[in-house]
């Protein structure tokens, strides 16, 4: 077996978790390579409903679970979630889950600048979800980060925090927040670092030892592919690399081990947090998509902006994120609309464009241009085989394969696993 890469190709909360699972049951290894526990999604498996944020699905069906180098690890967060875990009758082990040693840590430090810039940001507030999760990483390049591996060395994590608190409550107090002493964070340290530490592993090592021995490896994207830090809609970004090429550097493996790359995408198109939207819809119809497809945030609770499908955006993420296919998810929330529209390009001070543009001016100036095909009134809900969908459905995927330059190589009719068509 090799492996397969799972990524988000629109703004997220695309519905991985479902193909997640779906792959995860097959799957010998499940690997995260980057962001941390500001991704969230649900599993449901006979009927019970798992939230998962930073840990690994595979946890959940006690696959080997590898949270790689590429992930910043609050280590409160990751505690609490194996706690929670636990009361669901699932034990979380040093067998199953392995963090990397080179792991960042997310401290309350991190939260708390998160936070009060957000706050300071005002009218131009990115719309985080505030875990921390942009200054862990600004410090991970900025040489200042603390590692996972560095709880195991006193004199090294001294000197480390001497500099990462110099930073940090210097931005604190410019920004009116109250500081952090280094005793405060070093008794916070030391107490969880009992309870991680069993965790840490040689991630790069198994790694490669998983791959030579043929196993079959789940990499999990977190977040998507337009909120990338260098090729998403920037700087309404998070904060890593969300591609797929992300997967060798964030695990410790090769450029090569990432297999077939298969992207999520909606039938539709939603975002959380700011930033631009081309296709957002603020009418009935956008209420209609909303409601029917249940469309609020997994862990902050959020309502998310709604739109129609944008192909232009979506044929980007393939090409900057290397898609092989597409898999199509809540195709049956279109179920019952006269008509649904495809955009394919954009108007931007009269002049048709193919692209989107990288300026954040003539980004909020873009209307899109609309192909309106016509909608379906029949379920699509659960059916299973593509013969079966609507031929007004089949015109739509088919649509869309055109303009993005991939196949749709999944379509998913309901949250139920087995409502899932396999495209040939
Ligand atoms: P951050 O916290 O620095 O990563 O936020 C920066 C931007 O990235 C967006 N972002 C997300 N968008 C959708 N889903 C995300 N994860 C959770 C989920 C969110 C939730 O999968 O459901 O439960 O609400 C996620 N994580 C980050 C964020 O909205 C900012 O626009
Ligand atoms: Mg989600």
């Amino acid at each position: 077996m090799s492996s397969v890469t799972i990524v988000g190709s629109q703004w997220g909360d695309e519905g991985k978790g479902k193909i997640v699972d779906w792959l995860a049951s097959q799957a010998d290894v499940v690997v995260r390579f980057q962001g941390g526990h500001n991704a969230g999604h649900t599993l449901v498996i006979d009927g019970k409903s798992y939230k998962l944020s930073l840990l690994p699905s595979g946890v959940v069906r006690q696959k080997i679970s590898i949270i790689g180098n590429g992930v910043v690890v609050d280590p409160q967060a990751l505690l609490n979630e194996i706690a929670k875990f636990k009361d669901q009758n699932i034990e979380i082990t040093p067998d199953i889950l392995k963090v990397a040693e080179n792991c960042p840590l997310i401290l309350p430090s991190h939260v708390a600048l998160d936070q009060a810039r957000e706050k300071a940001r005002g009218e131009h507030k990115i719309g985080t979800t505030g875990r921390g999760i942009g200054p862990a990483y600004e410090d991970k390049v900025a040489r200042r980060a603390i590692r996972l591996c560095d709880l195991t060395e006193p004199e090294t994590l001294d000197w480390r925090l001497d500099e990462l608190l110099a930073h940090h409550n210097a931005l604190l107090v410019s920004l009116g927040e109250k500081t952090f002493s280094k005793d405060e964070i070093l008794s916070y340290l030391n107490t969880i670092a009992v309870k991680v530490l069993p965790f840490m592993a040689p991630v790069s090592e198994l790694m490669a030892s998983y791959i030579k021995n043929n196993k079959f490896v789940l990499f999990e994207g977190a977040q998507a592919i337009m909120l990338d830090v260098d090729h998403g809609t920037y700087p309404f970004v998070t904060s890593s690399n969300t591609v797929p090429a992300q997967t060798g550097i964030g695990s410790g493996t090769g450029p090569r081990t990432g297999g077939y790359i298969l992207g999520i995408a909606k039938a539709y198109t939603t975002r959380v947090g700011a930033g631009p939207f081309p296709t957002e819809l603020f009418d009935e119809t956008g209420k209609y998509l909303g409601e029917k497809g249940y469309e609020f945030g997994t862990v902050t609770g959020r309502p998310r902006r709604c739109g129609w499908f944008d192909a232009v955006l979506v044929r980007r993420a393939v090409q900057v994120g290397g898609l092989d296919g597409l898999a199509l998810m809540k195709l049956d929330v279109l179920d019952g609309l006269k008509e649904v529209k495809i955009c394919v390009g954009y108007q931007l001070d009269g002049q048709n464009i193919e692209r989107f543009p990288y300026t954040l001016e003539a980004q909020k100036r873009l209307k899109p241009i609309y192909e309106t095909m016509l909608g379906w009134n029949e379920k699509t809900s659960g059916i299973r085989s593509k013969k079966e969908l609507p031929a007004a459905a089949r015109n739509y995927i088919e649509r869309i394969e055109a303009l993005i330059g991939v196949k749709v190589a999944v379509i998913s009719t309901s949250p139920e696993r087995e409502d899932t068509i396999l495209s040939e």
